[in-house]
């Protein structure tokens, strides 16, 4: 493994969910070097011979808790205290919503440790120590509630992944993709020319790459404005020339300032 690969620790009690890591896109990130990823089962750091991660809810109401020791036994294994602090992922319903811009942030770190839970979720005293030694991000797929943090860290994985460099083998891609530029994409088309009666628009047969490219930008603005008016709002001052608040104009979506070039 090389100095350079983003080092990555899971701590969970279901380490076999993470097998789907081991597939594909990541698979070759991990044999090309740039990613060193290590599963570990948290009851690696229980002691009672039921290896028991969980607990009855001080206070009451339904369901489990997980224990804190296991977890301070866990993050002093992964953290050191004689070594720089990873950072701490732990998904949770309650966490600040997952975004391109955290994969972004991520995938430029050099040590992640993500943390599991289950059942309700950890005991709130792990994090509040954790934070001492480390920086600690909660963080949430969205607004629905899953069974635990497995599924999350199998997404988060593969965003951050196909940022590190090297994995995705052209730059551009990741440039034009959606979210990193603000806004959806473009439909796209390949072979066959017209099937079942759909023809892909004549514009991109044309070899007119400038008028694909401003076909594109229209293109993105108009589903952008449609589907999720929520990123328009939210463009950077300047995001939008002229030609683009032609395009919403001219389809009749009104433009909040924010985006507006001056
Ligand atoms: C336990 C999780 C999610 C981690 C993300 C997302 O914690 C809970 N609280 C109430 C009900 C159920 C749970 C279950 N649970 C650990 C845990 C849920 C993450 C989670 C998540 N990331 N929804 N749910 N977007």
């Amino acid at each position: 493994m090389t100095g350079t690969a983003l080092r990555v620790d899971v701590v969970s009690i279901f380490p076999e969910y993470f097998a789907p890591l081991e597939l594909s896109l990541i698979g070759r990130a991990r044999a090309a070097g740039v990613l060193d990823l290590v599963v570990h089962d948290l009851r690696t750091w229980t002691h009672d011979v039921h290896r028991t991660v969980d607990d009855t809810p001080y206070g009451g109401g339904p369901g489990m808790v997980m224990r804190p020791e296991p977890w301070g036994a866990a993050l002093a294994a992964l953290a050191p205290a004689d070594a720089p602090p990873p950072r701490l992922v732990v998904p949770s319903p309650a966490g600040t919503r997952f975004s391109q811009a955290l994969a972004y942030e991520l995938a430029a770190e050099p040590r992640l440790v993500f943390a599991c839970g289950r059942y309700e979720g950890i005991d709130e005293r792990v994090l509040a120590d954790a934070a001492l030694r480390m920086p600690v991000t909660e963080v949430s797929l969205g607004d629905y509630v899953l069974f635990g943090g497995e599924v999350a860290v199998i997404v988060i994985m593969e965003a951050v992944t196909r940022l590190l460099p090297g994995v995705l083998g052209n730059a551009d891609s990741l440039a034009e993709e959606s979210h990193a530029h603000g806004l959806l994409e473009a439909p796209v088309y390949t072979k066959p020319p017209s099937w079942r009666g759909h023809d892909v628009p004549e514009i991109l047969r044309s070899g007119d790459h400038g008028r694909i490219a401003r076909w594109r930008r229209d293109q993105a603005l108009l589903r952008t404005a449609a589907r999720r008016p929520d990123l328009i709002a939210a463009l950077p001052p300047g995001a939008l020339d002229k030609r683009d608040l032609a395009t919403l104009d001219g389809a009749g979506f009104q433009v909040p300032a924010a985006g507006m070039a001056k």
